[in-house]
């Protein structure tokens, strides 16, 4: 089910609807190589795309969507945390927040679920288009007040694509 060939892995993480597939587009430039919707819950498997033959982007299926059935939250547990904990292909983790929301439980959750993996990730701060700017700054203070400095994104704008680029590449590069 996932590749085999042992290319370098960068991962995906986030709510429901933040943005995972969205980012994934910007950093390519492709607009449709992952599928993006408004309906949350769109990505529901492990989708691989491969960068420049050269590693990959790891679309994981997005957390804390509540109108997800038990069953399929539990499905949703057992495949990314099998994922994250065996995967040694794995580099690194971008995990994205929407900016107007800052850290949530299931988040924080996942953070720390990651340091405990000694799992290496970038925080990324998404949406920063929908706010203005004293709010922007509101809100990746907020963001900093969990020990980590948010990377601020936009789809819309392509904000932080370059920034984001390049702390992808550091972390490709020291492993
Ligand atoms: N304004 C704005 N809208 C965004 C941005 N990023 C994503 N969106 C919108 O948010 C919605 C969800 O985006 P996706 O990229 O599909 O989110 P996802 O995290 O992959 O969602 P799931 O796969 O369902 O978990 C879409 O309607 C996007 O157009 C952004 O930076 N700014
Ligand atoms: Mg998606």
């Amino acid at each position: 089910m996932f590749p085999t060939d042992r290319l370098p892995e960068v991962a995906f993480l986030g709510r429901s609807n933040v943005g995972k597939s969205s980012l994934i587009n910007a950093l390519t430039g492709q607009k449709r190589l992952a599928f993006t919707s408004s309906t949350p819950g769109r990505t529901q498997a492990i989708n691989f795309y491969r960068i420049d033959g050269a590693f990959y982007f790891v679309d994981l299926p997005g957390y804390g969507y509540a109108r997800v059935p038990p069953a399929q939250l539990l499905e949703w547990k057992k495949l990314v945390e099998q994922y994250l904990e065996k995967r040694d292909t794995l580099k690194v983790s971008c995990l994205i927040l929407d900016t107007r929301r800052g850290w949530m439980e299931k988040d924080l959750d996942l953070k720390r679920w990651l340091e405990y993996h000694g799992r290496p990730y970038l925080v990324i701060a998404t949406k920063i288009d929908k706010l203005k700017q004293s709010d922007q700054e509101r809100g990746l203070r907020a963001i900093r007040e969990e020990g980590t400095e948010p990377l601020p994104f936009s789809a819309v704008t392509g904000r932080g694509v370059r920034e984001i680029w390049q702390a992808i590449a550091k972390t490709l590069q020291t492993r």
